[in-house]
């Protein structure tokens, strides 16, 4: 039994398994980090290569994609760190145009997880439902997230819309082809490449 296992499972698009084995390593104490990066996130990564490659295709992905949350549903009681009052409030979201919500799902977890109250407003979201869903709920701060450089731009135009409309509700940003650099150039006010470093930004901007 290793994570191993898991890697497997969730190429073989295999929801049961997944389950199975993601709940074996749990009970067996395994750090839930390496369950996570070591079982769920590195077979995204293969896949991932296996589509560039021309090996798989988006039915197939869905599948992995499917398999995968199956295991991090099981994780999520484990991400949290304790609960208490509200740190502060998150809006989170998959910019518009884009559909990939299993990194930002994480993302809004961990976040729970770490004491925000996060409002996830899904995927393909509009720059203007970021705006007026912060306002309303006095968020701290938006957290967009993109998996495709096609919907990078939106990204933009998000913060872009934020600073426009005069609020002091900070920006982050983040997803697989995101980088530091790409957020200095819009003007966001942060950017990490995994949840756990976007939950240590969100604490440190709010601190600043
Ligand atoms: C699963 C998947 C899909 C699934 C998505 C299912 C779902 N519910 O999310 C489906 C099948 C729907 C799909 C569709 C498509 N996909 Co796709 N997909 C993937 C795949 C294999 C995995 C993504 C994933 O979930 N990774 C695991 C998570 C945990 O990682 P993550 O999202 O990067 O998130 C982490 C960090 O980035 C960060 N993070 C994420 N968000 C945020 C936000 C903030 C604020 C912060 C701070 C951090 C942060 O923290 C997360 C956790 O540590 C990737 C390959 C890859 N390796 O990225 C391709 C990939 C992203 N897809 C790709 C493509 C091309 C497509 C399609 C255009 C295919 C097509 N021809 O139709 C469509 C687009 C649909 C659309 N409009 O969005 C390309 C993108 C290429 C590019 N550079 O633009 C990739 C890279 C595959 C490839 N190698 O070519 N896809």
């Amino acid at each position: 039994m290793s994570t191993q296992d898991i890697f497997s499972a969730v190429l073989a698009f295999d929801e049961a398994t997944v389950t199975a084995k993601t709940q074996a390593e749990i009970d067996a104490g395994t750090a839930i980090d390496s369950i996570l990066n070591d079982g769920l996130i590195s077979a995204m990564d293969e896949v991932g290569e296996r589509f560039s490659a021309g090996e798989l295709f988006v039915p197939e992905m869905l599948m992995a994609a499917q398999a995968m949350k199956a295991g991090l549903e099981l994780l999520k009681p484990h991400l949290a760190e304790g609960q208490g009052q509200s740190k502060g409030v998150v809006v989170i979201g998959t910019v518009k145009g884009d559909l990939h919500d299993i990194g930002k799902n994480l993302v809004a977890m961990m976040m729970e997880g770490a004491g925000f109250e996060v409002v996830d407003l899904g995927v393909d979201v509009d720059s203007e439902a970021f705006v007026r869903t912060a306002a309303e709920k006095k968020a701290d701060v938006i957290a967009l997230s993109a998996l495709l450089t096609t919907t990078m731009p939106s990204m933009e135009s998000t913060v872009k819309a934020v600073k426009e409309a005069g609020m002091a509700t900070r920006t982050i940003i983040g997803g697989a082809p995101v980088t530091q650099a790409f957020a200095d150039q819009i003007g966001a006010d942060g950017y990490s490449a995994d949840a756990p470093g976007a939950v240590k930004l969100v604490k440190e901007l709010l601190v600043a």
